[in-house]
């Protein structure tokens, strides 16, 4: 059995902690503060519901702060991207060159920023496609399935953690392994890029983005251009296709962007749209409606009240 350190005990935290814990490993929440922990400590545990909320099962997990003097083994970071390098130096000094460390975050930027900050520790990063939310504070609801992608963000001597992701799939997190990360995580932020700021913008669910053909198209053949010069041509082929059949396979769905919009929280913009814009820039690949959709959405967040980075 391992010993997982979680940080970050909202929505996927909690998801994970809960079925580690179920699995048998022994597992630690990092809280924010004391005032955290004592909310915590008032809890039967872990809530975690099925989508339709029929079922609420608890997990009885220990937690503890940052401050902690116990070394970490597996961590697995699922706080936001904004939040990430703060989180994770706070517990820096508890990271050994046995540590292996999971990057959780959507959109790209706070991983390579983590792996600077933490040259000696595996970081792996992982993009993940499934869905969860907090119905209060620790109880976390199970809301949609998916798929884990684990890997390497720098090369290493070691082996593919086939043990790491057969822990993961025996305690119900579905995931596999790459030696191409970086091509995962440029896909999904180019769907992401594609996607999330044109619901927010026009206010619609992911289906309603066929009005908006054009728009889309000419935003996948600029992002198309960008993963190409970035040498992600792999996670380039296809892309428009690929773009489409997410916006029909999730016609339904509200945006993660858009969701978070509506419940007036902020959004991960830096780290998708500011992410590629920068990029953009630093290869001189002009991405002129990226740019303008960038623009757009900044002030978008801005009338509602929300930061811009
Ligand atoms: P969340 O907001 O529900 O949870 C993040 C938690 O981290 C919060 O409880 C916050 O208080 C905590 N946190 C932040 N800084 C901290 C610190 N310094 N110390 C202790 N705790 C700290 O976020 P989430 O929805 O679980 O998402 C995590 C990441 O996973 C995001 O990048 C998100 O885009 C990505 N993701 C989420 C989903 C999903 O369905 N929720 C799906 C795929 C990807
Ligand atoms: O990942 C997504 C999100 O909402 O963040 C999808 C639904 C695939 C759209 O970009």
């Amino acid at each position: 059995m391992m010993t997982w350190h979680i940080l970050g005990a909202g929505s996927l935290g909690c998801l994970w902690a809960a079925r580690l814990a179920a699995q048998g490993h022994q597992v630690q929440l990092i809280l924010r503060d004391s005032a955290a922990l004592a909310r915590y400590q008032v809890t039967p545990g872990i809530g975690l519901s099925d989508a339709q909320r029929q079922h609420t099962s608890h997990y009885s997990v220990a937690a503890q702060l940052a401050s902690d003097a116990q070394p970490i083994e597996y961590l697995l970071l699922a706080c936001k991207a904004y939040d990430a390098q703060t989180a994770i130096s706070q517990v820096a000094q508890r990271l050994t060159a046995n540590s292996v460390v999971i990057l959780l975050q959507n959109g790209l930027g706070s991983q390579q920023a983590i792996q600077s900050m933490l040259p000696q520790v595996r970081c792996l990063a992982a993009s993940s496609t499934e869905g969860a939310y907090l119905a209060e504070p620790f109880h976390t609801v199970f809301a949609g399935t998916g798929h884990t992608v684990l890997g390497d963000l720098q090369p290493t001597a070691q082996a593919a953690s086939a043990d790491l992701v057969e822990a993961l799939n025996a305690a119900q997190i579905p995931c596999s392994w790459t030696d191409q990360i970086a091509q995962d995580l440029w896909r999904k932020l180019a769907i992401n890029c594609a996607i999330n700021p044109l619901t927010v913008i026009y206010n619609c669910n992911n289906g309603a983005l066929s009005t908006y053909s054009d728009q889309v198209n000419t935003l996948c053949a600029e992002l198309e251009q960008l993963l190409c010069a970035l040498g992600q041509s792999a996670a380039a082929q296809d892309l428009t296709q690929r773009i489409w059949s997410v916006i029909t396979n999730t016609a339904a769905n509200s945006s993660s962007m858009r969701q978070d919009v509506h419940h007036q929280r902020r959004t991960e913009i830096s780290f998708i749209t500011g992410f590629a814009c920068a990029q953009s820039l630093a290869l001189e690949c002009p991405t002129p409606a990226l740019h303008a959709l960038h623009q757009q959405l900044q002030n978008m967040l801005h009338a509602h009240g929300l930061p811009t980075t």
